[in-house]
């Protein structure tokens, strides 16, 4: 406002109303009787000033892979400029890792999310799906393939391999940064057999199935952690030119052999093993010796020790079991007979009996009442046909079966 050469005044104003284009200017001029003598709103043309927008250049990854898809189209209403960054940065795997104490056969699989799981982007990323090499891959040092050991990671990594690839599982994509997964292995790496290493890569998916992003591959192995467990039953029986140890045979699917460890007095330092052996008897030399008996799996782990059990005036007696148990009849497939061992905690009527595919009782190989102990019976298949037939043991409240194969 300011006083004008007749005494009056001149005001003048600038107001914002909301809107587009809505700024207002307003000039007015009053006398020195304070009459209004001039008042105008006047709307006036803005000169919008578009914005300088500095966009950083965006580092390259020079080992981005092939992307499918069109680059979008990139539009920018004035004066509301949407920056859209040129690059599209795809996952990347930062880990492969074991997964600790189990069977093997799985790997934790990490990475970092795509660039454009992000609020804003101009594809919406909807999941991930983890990619694996379909053959087992084994790392031989003098592949290409083969990037140097780098720091923080003693293994070696592979670089973009070839072949074909196995949809494994998809993860849903949530703007996080990171992501983790735990997916199946082609093969353990083994003591016996080396490294074996699965290679994965993560792509990242839109709506569009022909818009994805893939990650470099990587690699990594898994491991079986988890030994079997000890022998059970161990017997040792001195005859007149041999001595037959026998056991029970282990559960667990991954069992491959038993090792037999022999010495001179009950608490023997197990050194070497004696022998090896895929059955669960092993013959020995007639004389007056102690065993022990482990189990491995096929990664190599070795159970503990079973025994000692010793022969020689009366041989030595194992421990009376815990636990009702049948084991897998041995050998398996037969022809014709096989034997079959059962463990009994106490003393209990037992009942024996071989089953065909139909159901139907092919023989009762025990039926009546037995010592506690470990027990084994044979059965010879040399009446019936090839095929498959089971046996159940009842004793007490305890009942299983488990399935044989005759096999001529
Ligand atoms: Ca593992
Ligand atoms: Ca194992």
């Amino acid at each position: 406002m300011v006083e004008v050469s007749d005494g009056g005044l001149a005001v003048t104003g600038y107001t914002w109303s909301y809107g587009a284009g809505s700024s207002d200017l307003l000039l007015a001029k009053f006398d020195a009787s304070g009459n209004t003598c001039l008042g105008e709103f006047v709307t006036p043309t803005v000169q919008s000033v578009s914005p300088t927008i500095n966009t950083p250049s965006p580092t390259v990854n020079t080992q981005s892979p092939t992307i499918t898809s069109p680059s979008p189209t990139v539009t920018s209403p004035a004066p509301t400029t949407t920056v859209v960054c040129e690059i599209q940065p795809p996952p990347r795997i930062s880990s492969i890792t074991d997964v600790g104490n189990d069977q093997g056969r799985e790997v934790r699989v990490k990475w970092h999310r795509c660039y454009w799981d992000t609020l804003g982007a101009p594809y919406t990323i909807t999941e991930y799906s983890i990619w694996r090499r379909v053959d087992q891959y084994k790392a031989f040092r003098s592949e290409a393939e083969i990037l140097p050991t780098e720091a923080g990671n003693p293994y070696e990594r592979i670089a973009y391999p070839p072949g074909e690839w196995d949809f494994i599982k998809t993860v849903p994509a949530r703007c996080e940064s990171t992501y983790s997964t735990i997916c199946p292995t082609v093969a353990d790496s083994t003591i016996t057999d080396g490294m074996y290493w699965s290679v994965f890569f993560v792509s990242a998916m839109t709506a569009d199935p022909s818009v994805y992003l893939d990650s470099e591959p990587d690699s990594g192995y898994s491991l079986d952690n988890l030994a079997p467990a000890a022998p059970k039953g161990l017997m040792a029986t001195l005859y007149a030119d041999s001595t037959v140890l026998i056991w029970l045979s282990n559960s667990e699917s991954d069992l491959a052999y038993y090792g037999i460890y022999r010495g001179s007095c009950p608490d023997f330092m197990p050194g070497t093993p004696l022998d090896y052996t895929i059955d669960t008897t092993h013959t020995d030399l007639a004389a007056v010796y102690c065993y022990k008996v482990s189990a491995f799996d096929f990664a190599g782990n070795e159970s503990s020790l079973t025994g000692p059990v010793s022969v020689g005036e009366g041989g030595t007696q194992p421990e009376l079991p815990k636990d009702f148990s049948l084991s897998q009849n041995y050998p398996n497939p037969f022809n014709p007979q096989t034997a079959i061992r059962y463990a009994l905690p106490g003393d209990a009527q037992v009942r024996l009996v071989v089953y065909n595919v139909a159901g139907q009782e092919i023989e009762t190989l025990v039926n009546e009442e037995q010592e506690a102990g470990y027990h084994e019976c044979v059965w010879d298949g040399k009446d019936v046909a090839t095929g498959i037939y089971f046996y159940r043991l009842r004793a007490r409240d305890f009942m299983q079966t488990r399935k044989m194969i005759l096999l001529r």
